[in-house]
């Protein structure tokens, strides 16, 4: 009887022993690790730009671009007016877009190909172990009002069809609780910041090609603010300026340059 009891009392101390384990260590998805992109089609990009509503002065933009070793998604985030409590702020990719009427709960879940889910909280130093989408999970959570980075996360897609692909879907940005703060929609930035090709900027006409690309992205953007297509506006011009570059990193140099001026542009509008 007493040597039952210990049996059950060792039992029950292991069951806790394992549920405490799941609680921190890393767990793998019911379709395994997550799996590093390395055929990410070189030049592509997307943007996502989020404008100031009646529920949120978050402004800046997300670009998601081709790492330029195709491997993964170098992302460039610089976003201002997060608010001043209730961080540290999650973000994420999420599955779906964000309907016309700015419905951030209609977005959905995290892109989560491997169905790993939500708990346990994600592990950065095991990233695969991560839901795809957790970007602030893996890469570290905003903890003011504004928030800059750049990381390329190596598990994320730009290639339509997998189950990683980033390019259809939208950014969410919450509060610690999980309470939806703001959402944006990724657009096609390709040649916003490939205007840059290399083998058109040979021919010096990459400028002209560059914005009248860029300028169209920004009209597809331009849907949900006309303070992001001034800002983009700005983009262009100066990414024409470095056009001039044409090397292999030209298109990583004009994103960043890009970027630059679109986090210039929202710095200019603010005033
Ligand atoms: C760059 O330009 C060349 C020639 O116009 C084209 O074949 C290639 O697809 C372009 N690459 C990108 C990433 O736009
Ligand atoms: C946006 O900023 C204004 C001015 O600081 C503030 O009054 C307002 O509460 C803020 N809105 C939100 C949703 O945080
Ligand atoms: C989540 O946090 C925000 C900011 O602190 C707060 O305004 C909101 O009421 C919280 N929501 C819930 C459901 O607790
Ligand atoms: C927002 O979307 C969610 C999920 O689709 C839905 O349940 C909710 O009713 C929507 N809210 C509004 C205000 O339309
Ligand atoms: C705001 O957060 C960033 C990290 O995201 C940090 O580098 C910066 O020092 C913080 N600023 C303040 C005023 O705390
Ligand atoms: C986005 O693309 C992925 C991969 O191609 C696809 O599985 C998913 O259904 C698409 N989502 C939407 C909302 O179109
Ligand atoms: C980008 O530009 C290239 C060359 O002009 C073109 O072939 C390609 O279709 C464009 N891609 C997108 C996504 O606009
Ligand atoms: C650049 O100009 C040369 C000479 O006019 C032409 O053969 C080549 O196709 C051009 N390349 C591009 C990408 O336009
Ligand atoms: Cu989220």
């Amino acid at each position: 009887m007493l040597s039952s009891m210990k049996i059950a009392a060792a039992i029950a101390a292991l069951a806790t022993a394992v549920v405490a384990q799941s609680d921190t260590i890393p767990v793998t998805g019911k379709n395994g690790d997550a799996t590093i992109q390395s055929h990410n089609p070189a030049g592509v990009a997307y943007i996502a730009s989020l404008t100031p509503t009646s529920k949120s002065n978050i402004s800046g933009n997300v670009l998601a671009l081709t790492s330029s070793d195709m491997v993964g998604v170098n992302f460039q985030i610089a976003l201002t007016g997060l608010p001043s409590e209730g961080g540290p702020f999650l973000y994420h990719l999420h599955d779906y877009p964000v309907p016309a009427d700015g419905n951030c709960t209609a977005t959905g879940a995290h892109v989560d190909p491997f169905v790993r889910g939500e708990a346990p909280v994600c592990d950065p130093a095991s990233p695969a172990t991560c839901q795809v989408g957790d970007l602030s999970g893996k890469h570290g959570k905003p903890t003011n009002e504004t928030f800059s980075a750049t990381y390329v996360d190596k598990y994320v897609s730009t290639v339509p069809g997998d189950g990683s692909f980033m390019g259809n879907r939208s950014i969410v940005i919450h509060f610690a609780n999980k309470t939806r703060i703001a959402c944006a929609n990724f657009v096609d930035y390709t040649n916003g910041t490939a205007g840059v090709n290399t083998s058109s900027s040979a021919n010096g006409s990459s400028s002209a090609t560059g914005s009248s690309t860029r300028s169209s992205a920004s009209q597809t953007g331009s849907a949900t603010s006309s303070s992001a297509s001034g800002s983009r506006t700005s983009g262009s011009a100066s990414s024409s300026s470095g056009a001039a570059v044409s090397t292999g990193a030209a298109s990583q140099m004009l994103a960043d340059s890009a970027l630059v001026a679109l986090v210039g542009g929202l710095a200019m509008f603010a005033i």
